[in-house]
């Protein structure tokens, strides 16, 4: 009988190693192409997106999913007002034992005309926020410089490699455009776990 439970445990745990060791280098996060649709096919699952009952679509600012030159749907944010901000934001579990996350994303920002600086940062970008066990912030990372755009750009890639917190067993993902004016496309958001904890 020991020999089968040693034989038991030891495949348990090879297991639970390969679950988690195969999770580094590939995308835990589905949603950040913007193209898996529920049921109701208005919104991509997992995001939630200002609609006319909250105040910055009142100021005109439009978040909206489109379909894109390249045949998927992307994130389309509109700004009018460069003295505001809006955005677009969905939550990611967190797979337990992940040291570090390469979050990167793919980015359009045409007519853009930054506001007044201010100190909160201008443009647009990924921002992201752990939360713990609770559901609450820990402390912010900020407007991290390689995440942000502001001035026009074609297509093109951004990305950063985060440390996550110990606590941290949710994250934020939101696309926002801040205190300028223009229009963004935002697809491909992926998150990577590179490092992992035995
Ligand atoms: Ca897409």
């Amino acid at each position: 009988m020991k020999p089968l439970i040693v034989f038991l445990g030891l495949l348990f745990t090879s297991t639970l190693a390969f679950s988690q060791s195969s999770l580094l280098g590939r995308n835990i996060f589905s949603e950040g192409s913007f193209d898996i649709f529920g049921e109701s096919r208005l919104l991509p699952i997992g995001w939630n997106l200002p609609d006319k009952h909250d105040r910055p679509w009142q100021a005109g600012f439009r978040a909206e999913i489109v379909r894109g030159e390249s045949g998927t749907r992307e994130l389309r944010i509109v700004s009018p007002d460069s003295t505001g901000f809006t955005g677009a934001n969905a939550r990611l579990t967190l797979p337990e034992n992940i040291e570090r996350l390469r979050v990167s994303y793919r980015i359009l920002a045409k007519n853009i005309e930054i506001g007044e600086e201010n100190p909160g940062g201008n443009g647009a970008g990924v921002f992201l926020r752990f939360l713990d066990e609770s559901g609450k912030p820990l402390p912010a990372l900020g407007w991290v410089a390689g995440m942000i755009v502001a001035t026009n750009t074609e297509w093109s890639e951004r990305e950063q490699i985060y440390s996550v917190p110990a606590a941290a067993k949710e994250l934020t993902i939101e696309v926002i455009f801040r205190n300028a004016t223009g229009e963004i496309r935002v697809d491909d958001i992926e998150v990577v776990p590179v490092s992992m904890s035995e």
